[in-house]
């Protein structure tokens, strides 16, 4: 069988010598951080505290790909060479997934490997509008991304069913606006040292935190705090319906929302009141968050004119532009025609696209923006992985099995982009039917790993163990790790487990 790693390596050779032995108390020496990290978790995995001889060295080189990393392991020793500080830390999250167990006990197998990402975009999202999340899942959340290497965090801040974050220049957001979320659920927000802190966290596991401000549709809770700003909710067929299947009334201005349909609420476009709150509150963001990117959204703005719609993106993609930040906004953005010049495009249509959703998600590119895939049939983490699995929702093609979650190839989404035109890949998880630290784990594992591999690993043709046979082994070899880690995934009968 293939290594059992996940996501699969650029380059592995397995080396014909006996395995390195961890049990005579095989020390780890080299770069403080990530032995630090690596002695826990080798003491998690195996139940037994390293020693202090030079058995495992870890190194940063001043040479290589970034985020790149070597790993020699074999009988006298494992070296790992990271090109950079997160190089490093992939090729210690490597070397963690070679750890097994034989007769003799825990063992690191003989093997060269050189490897580096596909993509330098590698995002998971949290949607912690439509229920809230605390800061300690919100790690943990980081935790169980980074292990599977990505490196950016998308947080969904404000939805109509909440505003999370505390801004300076509009207290009322959070005072007025965060109590609630879907159903009886209590809602909540960070405070500017919470948001720290999960950016800091973040840091130190090479995570860059991407926080989103939803706008100019998916506002309705903005309305609690300045009803002012709202335009009043349309409520259509759609909006009905999404109320008679899952609850929670209609919506109206003023009052907190409760249910989870979308597309009914919208800023008042044009109102220079509303031009100033934009510009407060992606002021305050810009100011609380080092990464490069603010994203505005953009998505399902059902209830707006389409002109408007476009001359209220263009404006913010201006205004995030004006403070040093690069915009991201969902794809429906790419219509409008006056877009800041390379504002990111994040596609989240299918995997074959439909609706002009291709074209529309080009024209990011045309204006000098690259592309974020997360095509919905394929990583968003909060469908449903079988017709009759408790949580998730089922719109995007119906379930999403561990295989289809895996068998699709980033470049063959949206013709006509080149490979340097794709930014990365990002698995959302949306959270309309997810209110716990177990119902996280429960929807993105194992998925999570799928959407991972399209994001690190070589393209689909481009090597034996990029196909779904080889896939779900690995994933299966994960489960004992995953389980001592205390990550209740999804024990999916598609694979394997071991
Ligand atoms: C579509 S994807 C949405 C979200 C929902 C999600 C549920 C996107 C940009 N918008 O508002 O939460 O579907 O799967």
């Amino acid at each position: 069988m293939s290594l059992p790693l996940v996501p699969y390596p650029a380059s592995t050779t397995a080396l014909d010598e006996p395995a390195f032995r961890l049990d005579a108390g095989a020390g780890v020496t080299g770069d403080e951080t990530c032995a630090t990290l690596l002695r826990r978790e080798l003491e998690a995995v195996t139940g037994t505290t390293t020693g202090s001889d030079e058995g495992i060295r870890l190194a940063v080189a001043t040479d290589g790909a970034p985020e790149s990393y070597t790993l020699d392991a074999a009988a006298h020793g494992v070296v790992v060479t990271g090109a950079d500080p997160a190089g490093l830390f992939y090729g210690v999250q490597t070397l963690l997934q070679l750890v097994a167990r034989d007769e003799d006990g825990w063992r690191i197998p003989a093997v060269r490997i050189a490897d580096r990402p596909r993509f330098a975009y590698r995002g998971v999202m949290l949607d912690v509008a439509r229920h809230f999340f605390d800061v300690d899942t919100v790690c943990a959340w980081i935790d169980r991304a980074a292990s599977l290497k990505a490196n950016h965090l998308h947080l969904h801040l404000s939805d109509d069913q909440g505003w999370r974050i505390a801004l300076a220049s509009r207290p009322e957001l959070a005072e007025r606006a965060s109590a609630t979320a879907i159903g009886a659920d209590e809602g909540g927000w960070y405070t500017a040292a919470d948001y720290a802190r999960i950016v800091a966290y973040a840091a130190s596991r090479h995570m860059t935190v991407v926080p989103e401000l939803d706008m100019p549709g998916h506002t309705h809770a903005v309305s609690l705090a300045y009803p002012a700003l709202a335009a009043a909710p349309v409520i259509t067929d759609e909006v009905r319906a999404a109320a008679d299947a899952f609850g929670g009334g209609l919506p109206r201005t003023g009052e907190p929302y409760r249910g989870l349909a979308v597309g009914f609420s919208s800023l008042r476009i044009g109102d220079d009141e509303v031009d100033r709150f934009v510009t407060d509150v992606f002021t305050d963001l810009a100011a609380l968050t080092p990464g490069p990117y603010l994203h505005l959204g953009g998505d399902e703005a059902l209830g707006t004119d389409p002109a408007r719609y476009a001359s209220f993106v263009a404006r913010v993609t201006e205004i995030i532009t004006g403070l040093g930040k690069t915009p991201v906004a969902w794809h429906e953005a790419g219509a409008a025609d006056h877009l800041a010049a390379g504002t990111i495009g994040q596609y989240w249509g299918f995997t074959t696209p439909v609706d002009g959703s291709a074209e529309t998600t080009r024209r990011f590119v045309t204006r000098g923006g690259r592309i974020i895939l997360s095509p919905a049939d394929a990583v968003y983490l909060d469908m449903k992985p079988d017709a009759d699995f408790p949580l998730g929702l089922t719109w995007a093609n119906g379930p999403t099995s561990v295989r289809r979650a895996y068998e699709w190839e980033p470049s063959a989404v949206i013709e006509g982009l080149a490979e340097d035109d794709i930014l990365g890949v990002e698995a959302p998880l949306w959270t309309e039917t997810v209110r716990t630290a177990a119902d996280i784990d429960a929807l993105a594992f194992p998925r999570i790993a799928a959407a991972a591999e399209a994001a690190w690993s070589p393209p689909t043709d481009a090597s034996p163990e990029r196909t779904w046979d080889s896939f779900r082994h690995r994933v299966g070899a994960q489960g004992p790790r995953w389980a001592a880690r205390g990550i209740r995934f999804h024990v999916s009968p598609e694979i394997p487990w071991a």
